[in-house]
């Protein structure tokens, strides 16, 4: 059954181009609640950890090192439908191939500077939120 929560990152090409701000707005006006949040930095250890599902695909070691290269704001949010709504937020993975309006297609620069991560499963989103927040730190 789908659950009410997600989690996103902020990646680091949109803490870098200042685009924080904004692209926390897309989600508050798409009708998502905020349940954490964390400005904060990866180490090459936790990014390869955060990413690990991917270690066989080719672009591991370079999405670890993109991942690594200045901060990212991690996020639990809430609405109906959570994982799929925000899904559907965000785009395509590729920015080329994101529908117009998304967070991707507005703001991503690449393939692998994509401005966000969402969680593609509901086991996904409790994985990846308790990387980041204890149960304490989640409202
Ligand atoms: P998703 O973020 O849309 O769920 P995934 O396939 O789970 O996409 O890939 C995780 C992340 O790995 C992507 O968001 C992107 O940053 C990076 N990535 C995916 N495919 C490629 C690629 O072909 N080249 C470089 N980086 C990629
Ligand atoms: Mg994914």
């Amino acid at each position: 059954m789908a659950t009410n929560r997600t989690f996103t990152m902020l990646k680091p090409d949109a803490t870098a181009a200042g685009n924080t701000g904004k692209i926390i707005d897309r989600m508050i006006d798409a009708g998502f609640a905020i349940k954490a949040m964390k400005w904060t930095q990866l180490s090459k250890t936790q990014a390869e950890a955060f990413y690990s599902v991917h270690a066989e695909r080719p672009f591991y070691g370079e999405l670890v090192e993109y991942m690594t290269s200045g901060p990212v704001v991690a996020m639990i949010l809430e609405k109906d439908d959570a994982v799929a709504s925000f899904r559907e937020l965000i785009g395509a993975t590729n920015p080329a191939e994101a529908a117009p309006g998304t967070i991707r297609a507005d703001f991503a620069e690449s393939i692998s500077a994509n401005a966000v991560h969402g969680s593609d499963s509901d086991d996904n989103a409790l994985i990846e939120g308790r990387f980041y927040f204890s149960e304490r730190e989640e409202a």
